[in-house]
């Protein structure tokens, strides 16, 4: 745990504010259905949560990692022990200008983005009330509500018609399936059979490698809008020659995780479609950054998605605003996973388009505290 000598913390102005306290929660979800990847089942939805306070003021975020390194390499244990001891002590009682300024403050620190994403996350909504702007505003979105589609996990296909059809039956704009070794072109010559229609996407979370060229070839036959995370989580290179042997896009989901992943995804042409989540890239000022790197080759993004509750998924819904999130994202109800949020306003889709939560500062929606005490399954406060 190095210090900074170099950085300035500047004079108290406007829009700085001390970092004076942080909460740590873990919180436990249960899905109303088991989410099922090529990577395994999930039957609750449980992450870190962290409140930051300054000056009167609270700013809140929750983390994408996993119990287990399942999805990438971070771990909720090892991000825990992370934000208690090394992060959030380094930067408790110090002031911050800005986002910009606390992301510098990270930089040195390697990978962990996960964690620092859920810092810089909540010190935006800290930052955005102290300042008396909307989330979206701050971060320069441009529209009021965003399009969004679902994400339907790996089922009998007779279930997953049964899904797909209460998805558009709600008006969701686009229909990803869940795929794995063996549960591919049966299932999309079955949906396909059914509705020829729609707007299709695949997610293979890594199931697959380049033995497999002439399975992904095969689905050039389906009209996807693209086929997501063929290859390894930490590989970009090898979708170079996928891409190049399918006339479908490729969308990168775990291979991105840094503004630089996706400029030389892009230009290996490993990829032509870019899903960002701003927890999995160290927060909004990455996000944002892939946002305009992939702009600048003509590559459309869209906003992913991690089983959020009611905080991450107004974060999510925040970001999607920008310009270049033109294909609908995976922020859809959040009555889809949860019996009940841990928010006080429902965060609902109308026709496929999610509205963005609240008119006032920051994410726009609230704790319901009294429900998240009875979900909470650790709690801390980390002070200077
Ligand atoms: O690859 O996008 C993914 C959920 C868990 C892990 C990985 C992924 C997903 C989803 C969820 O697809 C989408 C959603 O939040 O609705
Ligand atoms: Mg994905």
């Amino acid at each position: 745990m190095s210090d900074h000598p170099d950085m300035s913390f500047g004079p108290p102005h406007a829009g700085s504010i001390v970092i004076e306290a942080a909460e740590l929660r873990i919180v436990s979800l249960p899905l109303l259905t088991p989410f099922v990847i090529s990577t395994g089942t999930m039957t609750c939805k449980t992450f870190p949560l962290l409140v930051l306070k300054g000056e009167g003021l609270e700013g809140v975020a929750e983390a994408v990692m996993d119990p287990t390194p399942d999805y990438l390499e971070e771990t909720i244990p090892g991000a825990m022990a992370f934000l208690r001891d090394g992060l959030l002590p380094s930067i408790l009682g110090k002031r911050f200008g800005s986002p910009a300024e606390l992301d510098r403050y990270l930089a040195p620190w390697r990978g962990n983005r996960m964690a620092k994403a859920v810092v810089e996350m909540a010190f935006w909504d800290l930052w955005c009330k102290r300042l008396e702007l909307p989330l979206k505003a701050a971060l320069g979105g441009v529209r009021d509500r965003v399009d969004v589609g679902v994400s339907l996990g790996i089922a009998p296909i007779d279930t997953t018609r049964e899904r797909i059809e209460a998805a558009l039956a709600d008006g969701y704009k686009r229909i990803k399936l869940k795929i794995a070794q063996g549960h591919d072109i049966a299932l999309l010559e079955a949906v396909r059979a059914r509705y020829p229609d729609i707007k299709l996407t695949v997610d293979a979370n890594t199931d697959y490698g380049l033995a497999d060229l002439p399975v992904l070839q095969a689905m050039d036959a389906f009209d996807l809008d693209y086929i997501e995370q063929p290859l390894a989580f930490d590989d970009i290179h090898d979708h170079a020659q996928v891409q190049a042997a399918v006339k479908t896009a490729i969308c990168l989901d775990e291979s991105i995780r840094s503004p630089s992943d996706a400029r030389k995804a892009l230009e290996a042409r490993a990829a032509r479609v870019i899903n960002i989540k701003v927890g999995r890239v160290g927060g909004f000022g990455a996000a944002r950054a892939i946002h305009d790197v992939s702009a600048s080759f003509g590559a459309p993004v869209w906003c992913g998605g991690m089983l959020e509750a009611g905080i991450g998924r107004a974060h999510n819904i925040h970001l999607s605003t920008l310009p270049n999130f033109s294909k609908p994202g995976d922020t859809s109800s959040a009555s889809r996973y949860f019996q009940r949020d841990i928010i006080n306003e429902p965060l609902e889709a109308e026709n496929g388009e999610m509205p963005v939560p609240g008119s006032g500062a920051g994410i726009g929606v609230t704790l319901d505290r009294a429900y998240l005490d009875t979900v909470t399954d650790h709690i801390e406060e980390v002070r200077p």
